[in-house]
């Protein structure tokens, strides 16, 4: 029997990793054959999720798509073909958990599992659906939700912040032993070291692909405690982005580093239209040489992507 592949988004991030390796550990404890990948390379963040819990094994990296056609995919994460690593048409469909707003244009032949619920993360869905299919959760799945969740919600402090997250955080890290501002701290502080990474790896690393009503838009993030060493890449990131704004074939193309500790985002700008949308649709806007910084949002999801889409009709 050919394994069920549970997979994030495109450039997975911390939470699509926890998930889907997660998510495939509660596919296998129901009986079923089931194995997590990722797409695009593991920031610093994950890794050290990964290691935490002991789970580096526990995912594989999807490299040629192709070879997976016709395959059985669960997705985790996204519900946009846009977003997708694999090709939707090309492969089979079999269920699917997102924590984002309803954009799916997926289309099955067959009834699949389908579940997207306003949550902080991911990581907090797959804790959930372990709760009500009555399934223990092991020590080191724990240990992977409870990172996928204190990444995705930067601790609970992001406006995307539910009480089903806090309470989740909460029980997880009593099961494990763990002090969640301990594990934010190593989480972020990981996350902020980008020393491995090219110029246009990091704007690739948190980077997604929109569709607003026709109007392609490309927007990354970093998301850091240290802003200030993201800035001194300005120029080289900038370069990187009009790149990418080509490869991906896209009409804008923004990166915003957002400022986990002082809960803001400078949006790095590449383009005249990309700077006049931000100015038109943001209202609390201060401007930093040719940058715009957004004060009070850190989130793509529930702030910049629906401000933007919202400027755009
Ligand atoms: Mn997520």
């Amino acid at each position: 029997m050919k394994k069920i592949i549970v997979i994030g988004h495109e450039n997975s991030d911390t939470d699509s990793v926890c998930a889907a390796i997660s998510m495939a550990e509660l596919l296998k404890e129901e009986g079923k054959a089931a194995l997590a990948m990722r797409k695009g390379n593991l920031n610093k963040e994950s890794e050290y999720a990964l290691k935490f819990a002991e789970a580096e094994e526990k995912i594989e990296e999807l490299k040629e798509a192709v070879e997976f056609k016709d395959r059985e995919f669960f997705f985790v994460d996204f519900n946009e073909r846009a977003q997708s690593p694999v090709s939707a048409e090309e492969v089979k469909l079999v269920g699917l958990i997102d924590h984002h707003k309803l954009g799916s244009d997926f289309r099955t032949e067959e009834p699949i599992y389908f579940r997207i619920e306003p949550l902080g993360s991911s990581s907090t869905l797959v804790a959930k659906l372990y709760f009500e299919k009555g399934i223990e959760i092991q020590d080191w799945v724990a240990k992977l939700l409870l990172a996928g969740m204190i990444s995705d919600t930067l601790n609970l402090t992001s406006p995307t912040t539910t009480d089903e997250d806090r309470l989740w955080v909460k029980r997880l890290s009593e099961i494990t032993g763990t002090i969640p501002s301990e594990l934010a701290d190593k989480l972020f502080e990981a996350k902020s070291d980008l020393s491995a990474f090219t110029p246009q790896e990091i704007v690739k690393l948190d980077y997604k692909n929109f569709d607003f009503g026709g109007k392609k838009v490309g927007i990354g993030v970093v998301e850091t405690v240290k802003p200030e060493k993201v800035k001194e890449l300005e120029k080289e990131l900038k370069e990187a982005m009009i790149k990418v704004k080509k490869e991906e074939n896209v009409d804008l193309v923004y990166l915003g580093i957002v400022d986990i500790i002082n809960n803001k985002t400078e949006m790095l700008l590449v383009g005249e239209e990309e700077k006049s949308l931000l100015m038109k649709v943001f209202s609390d806007i201060v401007i930093e040489g040719e940058n715009l910084v957004l004060r009070g949002v850190v989130s793509r999801k529930k702030q910049i992507a629906p401000t933007i889409e919202k400027g755009l009709k």
